[in-house]
């Protein structure tokens, strides 16, 4: 198939002109004025800017979770996720205490192949580093093209390493040219404020707030970032939330330690007031929890700075019905939102559109850098002659209001009901077809593939 795009207003993380975009198969064949190509289908694209497809480094489809499942599959996950535009996300497989990385990817990939409707990578999340897992490491990066490993320095018992194993993981993970990410806060401060909050009878969602203080972020961060620079490992923080912890990282540059920051579309937009709704705070117990105006203020900036480079949503549904498994203890409470649907669209009409970064920094954050610093690049994550043709038609005027009763994530709220947002994805392309045109999504269940990435480059 070939498609002609005419007369977009074309944005790159560095560029911004007009032009057509000839596409053929599943890459971009050319870019011009007036190309002078007959194609099989033309876009009219007068009026409208057209963005690299998104990517969303930060996603849980079809996760076991605290005693349950979170409710998007690798299928309603991605498809969602391409009707905002999002054509790349990459999930994350959970070792299991006790077993091997490969046990993991085998579940992962039971579930995603074959269902996925969007493309999709993998990131390792290392939950037990022992003998048999640092041999595992390699073979992740070289033949599974897995090459960024989670960690997790909270959630003890099931997730969490110490800092003997991150130190031991960093040192293998740099050696075989990857990156550790990390869930950066104080788990052992955690569990006892929580101890301490349910002994003395404090149950409500506020109190899962108050039972990870930014002090815990701020602290695990710096410890992160310490070890990484001990070992010299590329290192990334997973949904850095706040001023303490961003700060860690700022310290870290003084010693020209490179850092990379993601945060994520909530703690851009929703602060801590709304765990102040007694139960329906539940909608947005996620960890970290949602923070304070002057964290927002301070992230924004981060982004304007460099600092923050990379905006995902760590989108981890559940229903309403799950989260009443908590009902009569916040601990209990499934973690997470949804919003992998929502993110291009709120952080164009919140950030670009309300003035707070310009068009380049929202696709460099939303699509450029994800794809950079994981691998993905230039494949994925611009628009360039041989890149795969993941392409957004975005009406930058459109007004629509966000609800539950017309998203298509497999979830019965919204974590942002109500919100009226300017811009709008018309039509998504995900390598060279029209996956998304008006609302409907005209690829089937399986299109998606799963994107091998390459070793990291720490000096992107
Ligand atoms: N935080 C969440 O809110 N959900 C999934 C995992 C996590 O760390
Ligand atoms: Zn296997
Ligand atoms: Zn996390
Ligand atoms: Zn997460």
């Amino acid at each position: 198939m070939s498609l002609l795009i005419k007369n977009g207003r074309i944005i790159t993380a560095n560029d911004d002109y007009i032009a057509d975009i000839f596409i053929e198969g599943e890459t971009v064949k050319a870019i011009g004025k007036d190309l002078p190509f007959n194609a099989e289908k033309e876009i009219d694209a007068s009026g409208k800017l057209v963005f690299p497809g998104g990517i969303d480094p930060h996603v849980h489809l079809d996760m076991p979770f605290m005693g349950t499942f979170s409710s998007d599959t690798h299928e309603t996950g991605t498809r969602a996720a391409l009707h905002g535009g999002t054509t790349t996300v990459i999930d994350f497989v959970l070792q299991q205490q006790g077993h091997s990385l490969h046990e993991a990817l085998d579940a992962w990939n039971g579930r995603a192949r074959g269902t996925a409707v969007g493309d999709y990578s993998f990131h390792m999340a290392v939950t037990d580093f022992n003998e048999h897992t640092k041999a595992e490491i390699k073979q992740m990066v070289e033949e599974e093209g897995i090459t960024s490993f989670k960690t997790f320095m909270a959630y003890k018992g099931a997730l969490m390493i110490d800092d003997r194993q991150m130190t031991a993981l960093m040192q293998e993970v740099k050696k075989q040219g990857g990156m550790v990410t990390v869930h950066a806060t104080n788990g052992d401060m955690i569990d006892y404020l929580i101890a301490q909050n349910k002994a003395a009878g404090n149950l409500a969602p506020l109190y899962h707030y108050l039972s990870q203080p930014e002090v815990t972020e701020a602290e695990a961060s710096g410890r992160f970032a310490d070890i990484a620079n001990y070992t010299g490992c590329p290192a990334y923080i997973v949904h850095l939330t706040c001023e303490g912890a961003l700060n860690a990282v700022r310290n870290a540059t003084r010693r020209n330690q490179k850092v990379f920051v993601e945060t994520c579309i909530q703690y851009l937009l929703l602060d801590a007031s709304l765990y102040e709704r007694n139960f329906e705070g539940a909608k947005w117990v996620m960890s970290p929890p949602l923070r304070q105006k002057k964290d927002q203020d301070t992230l924004w900036a981060g982004i304007n700075q460099g600092l923050v480079n990379i905006v995902a949503t760590d989108h981890c549904p559940f229903m309403w019905q799950q989260k009443l498994m908590g009902k009569d203890d916040f601990s209990k409470i499934p973690n997470g939102h949804p919003a992998i649907e929502n993110r291009m669209e709120l952080l164009y009409s919140e950030g670009v559109h309300k003035g707070r970064i310009t068009l380049n920094r929202y696709v460099e954050v939303a699509c450029t850098n994800p794809a950079r610093i994981f691998g993905m690049f230039p494949r994925k994550g611009t628009i360039a002659v041989g890149s795969d043709a993941d392409i957004v038609i975005f009406d930058p005027q459109e007004k629509h209001v966000i609800s539950a009763a017309t998203h298509h994530m497999n979830v019965d709220y919204s974590a942002y009901e109500g919100w009226e947002l300017t811009g709008k994805v018309k039509t998504v392309l995900l390598r060279g077809q029209i996956a998304i045109d008006e609302g409907e999504c005209l690829v089937p269940r399986g299109y998606g593939q799963f994107i091998k990435r390459k070793k990291v480059n720490a000096f992107i």
